[in-house]
């Protein structure tokens, strides 16, 4: 399998992070050199859309997508998902601003992209670590998954995670206009809309730590979002009795080896409870 090669980008929604920009932005660089980093920034009346101009003034490698308002996150990501595509970026990483997706896992992550087109950095595989969650947000976490990987039949185990990485083709692919879900929903719906197309989504283990500064954008509306878009999904599958639409060789969900150092050893092993449902076997094979 070819590694990916060509240009990345990291995509990071803010809305009101002005004291956590600069420092995962420096921890990226540190991380992966390389990397590009686009900002979609939706008017945070904290000047967070203005600091990052500033960044960007002051770093090729830093740009800015302001929008006029807050519209949610997968707004963000869409509009962050068309420039990467537009900008002729192989590789697209979503991100979180407020520190919580440790950038030093990314190139774990990128290693992984050499046998999958998704790669989700998870919280629940083997590995896998939540540093200073509330035992009520790890519940509705974990909660929001099993409910999602019932509903849904997908053997993703953290598929609310919000650090990933495509590959170009998966987002070029993907009808991106349909995708209407706003919060960590929109999370679930990307993972689905992957897993029904055939592609290959692997999970690697991150420390996921709790954010220290600025407020979390999370509400009960966000919940209820998820909730009902899943349970329609859900229903959607058993009345059609949804089968994944194509199949590519090897497409399917697995979880990735054993952390070491940050980076992923010991190959792929297919999950535990992966034998039905994720893996993709019949229908025509793509090159
Ligand atoms: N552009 C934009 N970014 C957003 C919006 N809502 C949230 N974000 C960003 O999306 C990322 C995730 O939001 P968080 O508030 O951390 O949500 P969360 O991680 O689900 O919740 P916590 O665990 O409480 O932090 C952060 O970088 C936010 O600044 C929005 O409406 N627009
Ligand atoms: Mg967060």
């Amino acid at each position: 399998m070819a590694e990916p090669t060509g240009r990345v980008l990291v995509v990071i929604p803010t809305y009101e992070e002005r004291d956590n920009l600069g420092p995962v932005v420096s921890r990226l660089h540190a991380a992966v050199p390389e990397a590009d980093v686009l900002v979609v920034d939706d008017a945070s009346p904290d000047g967070t859309g203005e600091l990052a101009d500033e960044m960007a003034d002051a770093d090729s490698r830093v740009r800015v997508l302001h929008r006029g308002g807050k519209s949610g996150l997968g707004a963000a990501y869409l509009a962050g998902f068309a420039a990467a595509l537009e900008d002729g970026y192989q590789v697209v990483v979503e991100m979180d601003a407020d520190g919580s997706h440790p950038p030093e896992d990314l190139p774990a992550l990128l290693e992984a992209l050499a046998d999958a087109d998704v790669v989700l950095g998870s919280r629940y595989v083997r590995g896998g670590t939540i540093r200073n969650w509330p035992a009520r947000r790890q519940v509705l976490s974990r909660g929001a998954n099993l409910y999602a990987r019932l509903a849904l039949g997908v053997p993703i185990k953290d598929i609310t995670a919000g650090f990933r990485v495509f590959r170009r083709q998966v987002l070029e692919e993907l009808v991106l206009d349909e995708v209407a879900s706003q919060g960590y929903c929109f999370q679930i719906d990307m993972a689905w809309r992957a897993v029904q197309a055939g592609f290959r989504v692997r999970e690697v283990p991150i420390t996921f730590t709790e954010r220290e500064r600025g407020a979390s954008k999370m509400s009960s509306a966000i919940v209820a979002e998820a909730f009902w878009r899943v349970a329609t999904w859900g229903v959607g599958r058993l009345v059609h009795r949804t089968k994944p639409r194509s199949a590519r060789t090897g497409g399917g969900v697995t979880s990735g080896g054993v952390t070491s150092g940050g980076m992923t050893t010991g190959g792929t092993t297919t999950s535990g409870d992966t034998t039905s449902g994720g893996t993709v076997s019949d229908g025509p094979v793509r090159a």
